[in-house]
């Protein structure tokens, strides 16, 4: 659909508007009584969301590239239908295909309350079904007002069950990580990746103090984000997802992925809803899966 036909089928006066910010790559800037948001139709990624009257939720790096078939830098990237590498095809890409290719705009609507609700829908391609040959849709559904809802939605169309990796990779703006205490995941496994996936547990809350890479397992409870020089919380609850992610790469790794800027892994930190390692799940045929995570702000 070009972006006059996008415009003309799901714009919506105050609330959606759509925009080419680079050759090819078109955004979804929503605005509204509550919060602003943009999403990328690549990868359905939404790139930003601030509640008004407040910072950044959401972090976006300022190097970040938006471009055709490469993934951008923040945000909240979709890894789907696995999550890390692939389980027997390294040459398959790490955290799946989902938020390098096109999705297209399913609806939009504005809300009674004034949020906004928006839907996309994975675009099938021969390279999609080449890396995932079992027949299924991907959605992503978006309501944008003062929190954000996110629900990934899996359904196998196929006659025989298939297994799912998936997670919310969201990046969340911070203050600093030596103010931010991440809460919620006490007397969790999980595995380290920094220590070649040793179990361990976590006995308290986590401050980030060098790479932090970790899969906890088996969690379905809310995490908190609390953050003393932003004076506030952010709290990720979610539905469906029994693995929570946290990730910062720290300087080395973040000098080297090049799209980070000096010190810019300071002011974020990614604590991902999802399913994988022991948590992937088995979908039926037929049947339909539903990952959810909700962000809001609190003060402190
Ligand atoms: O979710 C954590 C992680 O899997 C890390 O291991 C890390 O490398 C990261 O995601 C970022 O991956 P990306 O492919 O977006 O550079």
């Amino acid at each position: 659909m070009t972006l006059a036909e996008l415009n003309q089928r799901f714009a919506i006066g105050n609330h959606v508007q759509f925009k080419e910010i680079a050759a090819g790559m078109i955004v979804a800037e929503v605005a509204n009584q509550h919060a602003l948001a943009n999403i990328v139709l690549q990868g359905a990624h939404i790139a930003t969301f601030q509640p008004r009257g407040e910072e950044p939720v959401i972090w976006l790096s300022p190097y970040a590239k938006f471009a055709p078939g490469k993934s951008i830098r923040g945000g909240v990237p979709i890894c789907w239908p696995w999550f890390g590498p692939h389980k027997s095809d390294s040459k398959l890409p790490g955290h799946g295909f989902a938020r390098t290719v096109p999705w297209e705009v399913l609806e939009t609507k504005a809300l009674p309350d004034g949020s906004t609700f928006l839907r996309f829908g994975l675009i099938e391609s021969e390279t999609t079904r080449a890396q995932w040959p079992h027949a299924s849709t991907v959605q992503l559904a978006v309501t944008v007002g003062k929190a954000l809802r996110v629900e990934l939605i899996t359904t196998n169309t196929d006659t025989k069950a298939f297994e799912l990796g998936e997670a919310l990779h969201t990046y969340f703006h911070i203050s600093d990580v030596a103010k931010t205490t991440i809460r919620g995941l006490d007397n969790c496994a999980y595995l380290d990746k920094v220590q070649n996936f040793a179990h361990c547990t976590q006995k308290d809350g986590i401050v980030i103090e060098s790479e932090v890479d970790r899969v906890y397992i088996n969690t379905a409870a809310d995490c908190v984000i609390e953050d003393k020089g932003l004076k506030r919380a952010i709290r990720i609850a979610k539905q469906d997802s029994m693995s929570t992610v946290v990730w910062n790469p720290w300087t080395e790794k973040a000098d080297k992925m090049g799209d980070f800027g000096e010190n810019g892994h300071r002011g974020m930190v990614c604590v991902e809803s999802g399913n994988a390692m022991e948590n992937i799940v088995t979908l039926a045929p037929g049947a339909t899966h539903k990952l959810v995570a909700v962000y809001s702000v609190e003060k402190l």
